[in-house]
């Protein structure tokens, strides 16, 4: 283990706690990868760990290294600035950042860094997620967000895996795979259909 992932794991270790209680994952997964950089995912609250680890399950499945945090654009800024503003000299690649209601934890992230943010928009809340969809899309011009559907944590790492995959054609062939497993998948259900109607 280097210096650097050392540190990292130390970090995790200390926000380790939060994701003790019933998250059917171990509170951290940090997965040896050759050299690879690692991926951010920010939750703006433990509330939506739930949907939020079928990030870090994508990422799991396809040995990238990850790290999971709890941080708010509203409750944690200074907190949440600070990861944004440190996260390349930390080795991550992109940042994903989940967040509902009000949702400026992406946007805040994408204004402290310059590397790729994933913004999830959690469901919930009054507007039950247009109020998260909205305020995480819609970015000034200049400091993008790469926004997925609601809830869509699954996607926001298979798109973090694809930025990852430019420079490294190991993953960018764990992904033909799991994108041909989909195909075969679809191959067997239509079968399947035809079977029925048959
Ligand atoms: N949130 C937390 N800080 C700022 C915002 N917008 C979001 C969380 C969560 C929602 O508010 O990301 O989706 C509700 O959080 P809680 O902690 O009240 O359950």
């Amino acid at each position: 283990m280097t210096t650097g992932e050392r540190a990292g794991r130390k970090d995790v270790d200390r926000l380790g706690s939060l994701f003790l209680l019933g998250t059917g994952l171990p509170f951290y997964l940090l997965l040896g990868g050759n050299g690879m950089k690692k991926v951010a995912v920010i939750m703006g609250s433990d509330s939506d760990w739930p949907q939020v680890k079928a990030a870090c399950e994508q990422l799991k499945a396809f040995s990238i290294p990850f790290e999971a945090h709890i941080m708010s654009a509203h409750r944690t800024p200074e907190t949440a600035a600070a990861f944004a503003k440190g996260a390349r000299e930390a080795g991550f690649g992109v940042i994903i950042a989940a967040a509902g209601m009000a949702a400026h934890l992406a946007g805040a992230m994408a204004a402290n860094t310059t590397l790729p943010v994933i913004g999830i928009p959690m469901k919930g809340g009054a507007l039950d997620g247009l109020d998260a969809l909205l305020a995480t899309v819609q970015m000034p011009s200049g400091l993008p967000v790469a926004t997925v559907a609601l809830n869509g944590a699954k996607n926001a790492a298979v798109l973090a895996a694809q930025i990852l995959a430019v420079e490294d054609a190991a993953l960018a062939g764990k992904l033909d795979a799991a994108r041909a497993d989909m195909a075969a998948q679809i191959a067997g259900k239509e079968a399947k259909l035809q079977a029925e109607l048959a």
